[in-house]
């Protein structure tokens, strides 16, 4: 007589078990590795050829997107070379500058085109 130790029939839910739980981990560790990539914001805005505020933060190992706002008559010229970016911005008008996940820091931009106009992204 054959005993069969593993019936198949209790052999496929433990099986289906465990890709369930393979596949809730595979989501899990997908979604924490998005969410690290998920880039922050900071707004700063330009007025009489000042940048405000004059220091802005932001968090360590994240994609960065920061948001300028050119409040000013004349264009202006966002530009870092630590940040390795430069982005012309119209009177009136905003663009977003888009940075890569940083080291902690202290990294300067300013205007390219009105250079007494700095400021610093901290990154923390
Ligand atoms: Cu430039």
């Amino acid at each position: 007589m054959q005993v069969n130790l593993f019936p198949r029939s209790a052999v496929l839910p433990v099986r289906a078990f465990f890709a369930i739980t393979l596949l809730a981990a595979a989501v899990l560790f997908a979604s924490e590795h998005t969410n690290a990539q998920q880039s922050a914001s900071v707004a700063i805005s330009v007025k009489d050829h000042r940048f405000q505020p004059g220091r802005i933060s932001a968090p360590a190992n994240r994609p960065i997107s920061i948001r300028v706002k050119n409040l000013d008559s004349a264009p202006m010229e966002f530009e870092s070379v630590s940040l390795r970016v430069e982005k012309v911005i119209a009177p009136g008008s905003e663009g977003v500058v888009n940075v890569r996940a940083l080291a902690p820091g202290r990294y300067e931009f300013f205007d390219d085109f009105h250079r007494e106009t700095r400021g610093v992204l901290v990154v923390e």
